[in-house]
């Protein structure tokens, strides 16, 4: 067996292991962060959800930090009192990025882990199968209930050499983008393998497993071994190692060869993970903005690699240089190891352990404005300015252009690769995570602040859709283009105020026009070409449209989380069964016939009322799927 069939297969409750069918596992452990977890959370009270039957949940703030008006503030005291309440552990605002400090505190090899973010899959690193979906998923896996996935296709990614001084973690990933993109990748799982393993430390493999969401693959795993072994004993957590290799037969679908000692330095350039450059390419080019952190690259060792190079440096007249350590461990080694004092003396600006510029919740670039960032997404507009450029790179070139205020080849500079070697003792420091309290559990009382709504509940499937195309989209529509985050985010925890925002950036007018649909009886359907719903894990992106009263969205194809997601808010994901359809449809175009009855026939015939052309969709959704969908959603379903 490989490694991914090791894990799925010991964590199996439903179905048979065969590839493509619908499997349903345990989940060991779940993570949530507070931008998705408020809605999770009052999800799981709806379910009327009692206890928690995982090993350990842990609730984080991370997402919505800053505080501006009095609604994330409520929101993490709801988070605190409900962790308290079910005995979740919680990880305060301030203590780091979700994905971070799973890794450091409490992710385990062998283990299942579901988080209600899409980069769950850092947690890969370590030898999990760490998989990102829906709050409302997470809410039952809590509650003991299964996951529900695809047995995937696993490919094996060989590794062999070594980096190179100056090539980084990150450019393996970016690599692995240009060979698979990011599309067309569902059902997938990466297992990381070879000979090359044994050069890459947790950390860094973590970083190729955060960004495998990019790709849109269902996670990617690395094996557990030696290294991890001495990762989780500096983590004083040497009991939670256990070893995990694939067998030396095991079967794989695909294998891709990687040479590490051949990986550049590479950025993904505007505005896609997938737009990948050479740092060559890009040499000279001015840079008004560097950002160094985020879930992938914040660990004790980019930070210490930043730290290092800005040493004895004043960065670069024209740039601005914003930093955030992942965590408050990585934040008081750095400060224990010189690297700290050395870019706050360089003129770093320094920031919160949190996601902060990631998502566009502040530090937002000037218009137009050049943004060198570590992180994962480059979409358009994420950064908070509509016009930016954002490019993606590893923390030692993002260094170097704040040094030199343009893209700077190392070789050209005089500066020599500092070498991290990984610490053979971490601090540990875990006094800003409450963990549950007995005489607390089933005693503390909710707090609810006034921005905190009850989730939405829909009606069931219509048995006839009297349907108007409200909107059509294009290729690659992002779930923030549907539900945009930055200075909205904070509405998460309101259904009908953050519904106003619903594709804010691609046609403002939508959210009226579809409410007015929905109160005079008509049905709303969104029209996408390819990979509708990549990104972000967020449910908003389909529990909002379902709010403002959307049946279906048909496109030439979806991504996983997505998907799953509309599935549980009672939206129908339909695929054009012949592509050209989708060039025939028209805003405002009037689509009918029978809906609900036609589900379990796998394949959907629907009307165009102006062309009188028949359109034929698949639907191609396992029992329960088609379940939940007819009865509007997986509230619906379960709360019968
Ligand atoms: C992101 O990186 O887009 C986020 C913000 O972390 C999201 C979760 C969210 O929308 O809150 C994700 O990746 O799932
Ligand atoms: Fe936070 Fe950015 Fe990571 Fe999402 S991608 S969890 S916003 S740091």
């Amino acid at each position: 067996m490989n490694i991914v069939e090791k894990v799925l297969k010991n964590h199996l409750k439903k179905g048979e292991y065969v590839k493509g069918k619908e499997i349903g596992i345990r989940i060991d452990q779940t993570l949530t962060q507070d931008a998705t977890g408020t809605m999770a959370y009052l999800q799981f009270e709806a379910l009327g959800l009692k206890e928690i039957k995982t090993d350990l949940s842990v609730s984080y703030v991370d997402h919505n930090t800053v505080q501006v008006g009095f609604e994330n503030n409520d929101d993490h005291l709801y988070l605190k009192t409900i962790a308290e309440r079910y005995g979740i552990f919680y990880s305060r605002a301030g203590n780091g990025i979700c994905h971070q400090v799973h890794l450091e505190r409490f992710g385990k090899p062998g283990a299942t882990l579901l988080g209600s973010d899409s980069h769950t899959p850092t947690g890969g690193g370590i030898g999990q199968i760490a998989i990102g979906a829906g709050g409302l998923d997470v809410a039952v896996s809590m509650g003991g209930g299964n996951f529900y996935l695809t047995a995937p296709k696993v490919y094996k990614i060989n590794l062999t050499g070594a980096l190179k001084p100056w090539s980084s973690a990150k450019d393996v990933v970016l690599e692995m983008l240009k060979l698979l993109g990011t599309k067309g990748n569902v059902g997938v799982i990466l297992e990381y393998g070879g000979e090359g393993v044994k050069s890459l430390s947790v950390p860094q493999r973590a970083v190729i497993a955060n960004m495998g969401a990019e790709m849109g693959v269902t996670t990617s795993i690395f094996p557990s071994d030696e290294i991890t072994k001495q990762f989780l004993t500096a983590q004083k957590r040497a009991r939670d190692w256990t070893e995990l290799t694939a067998d030396k037969d095991a079967h794989y679908d695909r294998i891709i060869d990687i040479d590490l000692s051949k990986i550049e330095p590479l950025a993904a350039t505007p505005h896609s993970p997938g737009n990948i450059k050479t740092v060559k390419e890009l040499e000279g080019m001015a840079v008004d903005q560097v950002c160094i952190g985020s879930c992938t690259n914040s660990s004790y060792r980019d930070m210490m690699i930043v730290g290092n190079i800005l040493k004895g440096k004043t960065i670069a007249e024209n740039v601005s240089l914003g930093i955030a350590p992942g965590s408050r461990q990585v934040i008081e080694m750095i400060d224990r190891d010189g690297a700290l004092g050395s870019m706050i003396a360089a003129g770093a600006r320094f920031m919160e352990s949190a996601c902060g510029f990631c998502i566009g919740n502040h530090f937002s670039p000037k218009s137009g404005g050049v943004s060198l960032r570590t992180s994962n997404r480059n979409f358009e507009g994420r950064s908070g300015t509509k016009d930016a450029q954002v490019y993606l790179v590893s923390p030692e070139i993002a260094a170097l252009a704040a040094v030199y205020g343009k893209i700077t080849l190392p070789e050209k500079t005089n500066i020599s690769y500092p070498h991290i070697s990984e610490p053979e003792e971490f601090l540990i420091d875990d006094n800003m995570i409450i963990k549950p309290d007995v005489k607390k559990i089933g005693n503390t009382e909710i707090s609810r602040g006034p921005n905190i709504g009850k989730p939405p509940v829909n009606e069931a499937m219509p048995a006839r859709l009297n349907g108007e195309l409200t909107i059509k989209v294009g290729d690659k529509i992002t779930t923030d283009h549907i539900m945009p985050a930055g200075s909205r985010l904070k509405y998460r925890s309101n259904v009908p105020k953050y519904a106003e925002f619903v594709f804010e950036n691609l046609d403002n007018t939508f959210p009226a026009r579809a409410l007015k649909n929905k109160n005079d009886g008509v049905h709303n359907i969104i029209v996408a070409g390819e990979s509708y719903g990549q990104g972000s894990s967020r449910e908003h992106a389909a529990m909002c449209p379902m709010y403002l009263g959307v049946k279906a969205v048909i496109a030439k194809s979806f991504e996983r989380i997505h998907a799953a997601n509309l599935i549980n808010f009672g939206i129908l994901p339909l695929v054009f069964e012949n592509a050209a359809d989708c060039d025939a449809l028209e805003q405002g175009d009037k689509i009918t016939g029978d809906f609900a009855s036609q589900v379990p026939l796998g394949k959907i015939v629907l009307t165009n009322e102006r062309t009188d052309k028949k359109i034929s969709l698949l639907c191609e959704l396992s029992k329960r799927q088609q379940e939940i969908v007819v009865a509007g959603g997986l509230l619906n379903y379960t709360v019968k």
